[in-house]
């Protein structure tokens, strides 16, 4: 049965105790432990004990509910039972509490001992790994436990609220072992989850099996519910089409490049046998007509013919369509503050440009997802500016308007979305570079939490705020992209630990269609332009309408960390990166308004003492607004302000430099300082005359809102940006 709602695709099934009734587009389907080791002979599990066949017999049902997961587009986890080759992640109860049983002689072998099939339970072994049939495909997570259970001392929980997922659908081995353990653990975290009989089996079939599934669903569902095969199959299996085509049976002419360059359009249409050279020689048509409109979007442009062979050798690395990695075949451009092994990293600024070795991590990583690289953008100079009009390789404006700025300091990253010259960029955003033009070019410009993404490799602007942004067209490719980049980069001397505490997630009912918002007070929205001030009226009435409540809030430390940035010593560090004799070997070289802050910088001769009294009143607004987001019946989950308070023209800030800069700052310059997620989303659009004030001025200009959230829950705020992003098309 399905049906539409607004959180997608609703399905259900008969399952015990009553239907299981489940989102699609929020569901995993979660496989545990279907290893070596557990299901063939001479494996851990045969030294258990046991019945292997009973456990065997649950592979074949589980490829077949796999298939249909897959086919229906779901989300799929595998788990993989096992420890570290030195065992430091192995209590001492689980290696020897079976050993040390008095009488035993059925375990002579032990976790990390020498079997058949490679060391029992350690990963990187044969044993370890997946079996044959039930192989992940790129795309699929697969989460390694060193406990029965899959929340422990994992990043599954992190990893299933990154893609919004709020219903499992489980199997794998064994019943009454991690498959029991895993739905009680998943279902304290507020997921709703059902077991699906066949897909399941343990070595003690006879009585345990029964006894487990109904210790599940007893008590009205009192973990969670269990269900057949069949009914699921054909529950899915409308949905079936959506899902791979066959590898077998490639499509005779190739289908057309349709222009759309958003990751789940180009994931379909490279499946269905688009090749990446259609779209790398389509996309360099664009970017030699966008040439003509803008000509300072590129610091570096990919030659056409070495993005050609990139194409051709992606399609050739990965012959089978149905397993493509995430961003096979995705155009991107790169911040030219970030290095890139071979090419120059000018940072705007002539005089640090220096050819790197090694590229930056980042971009390390969606290469190896598959993506492809088109060039390095334009930015501010030193990645300091808000405003894309600090740069020796020219202004780019706003894709919207020739008049108004593209913002910065990620403008050239901005602009070659907005203007749909690739999918993505990989920008920065230290006070704002990533959240300002992003709205000024009308796409997404996400900044996650501080040190959840590798920094390394990037010129700095000031270290110890600095932050990637991502440049997208969509929430949900922002997400996506976060996925893929996310991780502890131990060399990164900010990055933040790898596992966070996560919060439960609210997956049915009332909690889970609704959350909290707040605002900054009207005093403080004063400073917005009237279209400003209007939209984001209408903004709020949007996010009510969706299920937000306005709640009111303490905006004091978000006011006062904004103040702290510029006002304040932290602009000093933006000198602290560089030479000590670096301005004055280098002023006549740089642009002269980042020769004239800096200058101002050093005049303030700031002393070590006023730098520790910033640092001290950076903690305490960090304490206070963590109590703004904090879990509890006062706290919110996002805090919703207008991006920039409003959008000048070129001439106005070329005539301004420095005032009209700081003026669009003020809603994102405390986002680092009190360590926030953020994520701007456009808003709609606004007369240009609404702004100007004169009756004969053609065109729209872009409204961008931000959501705020605290420290780490990124997953929440996106969700919540995602779900305004739908409401806002329809
Ligand atoms: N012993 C047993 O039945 N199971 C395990 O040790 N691990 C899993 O269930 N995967």
């Amino acid at each position: 049965m399905a049906n539409n709602s607004s959180n997608g695709t609703m399905l259900s099934f008969d399952a015990k105790p009553y239907a299981f009734s489940f989102p699609l587009e929020h569901t995993a389907l979660v496989i545990i432990d279907m290893q070596r080791d557990f299901l063939l002979t001479k494996g851990f599990g045969e030294i258990q004990g046991g019945n292997l066949e009973a456990v065997q017999a649950s592979i074949a049902p589980t490829k077949k509910l796999l298939e249909a997961c897959r086919g229906a587009g779901m989300t799929v986890f595998h788990t993989r039972e096992g420890h570290k080759p030195d065992l430091s992640d192995c209590p001492s109860s689980k290696l020897i509490r079976q050993e040390a049983a008095p009488g035993n002689t059925q375990h002579k072998l032990v976790i990390g001992d020498k079997g058949e099939l490679g060391r029992l339970l350690t990963r990187g072994e044969y044993g370890h790994d997946i079996i044959d049939e039930l192989k992940p495909i790129p795309g699929e997570v697969v989460i390694d436990k060193p406990g029965k259970g899959s929340f422990w001392n994992t990043t599954i929980l992190h990893q299933l609220k990154a893609r919004a997922i709020t219903h499992l659908i489980v199997s794998g081995v064994t019943t009454e072992c991690c498959f029991a353990t895993t739905i009680r653990e998943a279902n304290d975290r507020g997921f709703e989850c059902c077991g699906i009989e066949e897909a399941t089996s343990g070595y003690n079939d006879a009585c345990f099996k029964k006894s487990t599934l109904d210790m599940i669903h007893w008590s009205q569902g009192l973990f969670g519910y269990i269900g057949s095969l069949q009914p699921l199959l054909d529950a899915l299996s409308p949905l079936l089409s959506k899902g791979p085509v066959p590898s077998s049976t490639p499509p005779q002419t190739p289908p057309i490049f349709d222009g759309d360059l958003t990751i789940p359009a180009l994931q379909r249409a490279y499946k269905r046998g688009l090749s990446p050279v259609t779209v790398v020689e389509a996309i360099y048509e664009k970017i030699e007509a966008y040439k003509e409109i803008d000509p300072a979007v590129w610091i570096h442009l990919q030659p056409r013919e070495a993005a050609l062979n990139a194409a051709r050798q992606l399609a050739s690395t990965y012959p089978d369509r149905n397993a493509l990695p995430p961003l096979f075949g995705v155009p991107f451009s790169v911040k030219d503050s970030i290095d890139i092994a071979g090419l120059s990293t000018t940072t705007a600024c002539p005089p640090l440009a220096h050819v790197p070795s090694t590229s930056a991590p980042v971009y390390d990583k969606v290469i190896a997802a598959g993506a492809l690289f088109i060039g390095k953008a334009n930015l501010d100079q030193l990645a300091t500016g808000l405003v894309g009009c600090r740069s020796p390789y020219g202004i780019p404006h706003s894709v919207y308007h020739k008049d108004y700025i593209s913002g910065g300091s990620s403008s050239g990253s901005t602009v070659s979305v907005g203007a749909n010259l690739v999918s993505f960029s990989l920008a920065t955003d230290t006070a704002g570079s990533g959240r300002v033009p992003a709205g000024f070019n009308g796409i997404v410009g996400y900044k996650p939490t501080r040190g959840t993404i590798s920094f390394r490799g990037i010129t700095p602007a000031c270290l110890s705020l600095d932050c990637i942004a991502l440049s997208t067209k969509t929430v949900s490719d922002a997400r996506t992209l976060w996925q893929i980049l996310e991780g502890h980069d131990s060399l990164d001397p900010y990055a933040k630990p790898e596992m966070a505490f996560e919060r439960h997630i609210n997956s049915i009912g009332p909690q889970s269609r609704t959350f909290k918002f707040g605002i900054p007070p009207p005093g403080a929205l004063a400073i917005c332009s009237p279209p400003a001030r209007r939209m984001f009226n209408e903004t709020i009435s949007k996010l009510q309408s969706i299920g937000g409540v306005l709640t009111p809030i303490d905006w004091s430390p978000f006011q006062k960390a904004g103040q702290l940035l510029y006002d304040g010593t932290f602009v000093s560090e933006r000198l602290a990166s560089l030479p000590d004799d670096f301005l004055e070997k280098n002023r006549s070289a740089l642009h002269p308004v980042t020769a004239q802050l800096m200058d101002a910088v050093v005049a303030r001769k700031s002393s070590a003492v006023d730098a520790y009294r910033d640092l001290q009143a950076q903690a305490l607004y960090t304490r206070q607004a963590e109590k703004v987001f904090a879990y509890s019946a006062s706290g919110v989950d996002v805090v919703v302000v207008p991006t920039t308070p409003t959008h000048w023209r070129v001439d106005e800030v070329l005539a301004d430099p420095i005032k009209k800069n700081s003026i669009l700052g003020e809603f994102t310059h405390c986002g680092n300082v009190l360590d926030l997620c953020g994520v701007a989303v456009p808003a709609g659009m606004y007369p240009v005359k609404e702004l100007s004030g004169k009756e004969g001025d053609e065109g729209v200009l872009p409204f961008s809102v931000t959501f705020l959230g605290g420290s780490r829950l990124d997953a929440g705020v996106l969700e919540v940006a995602r779900r305004f992003e739908e409401g806002v098309k329809v």
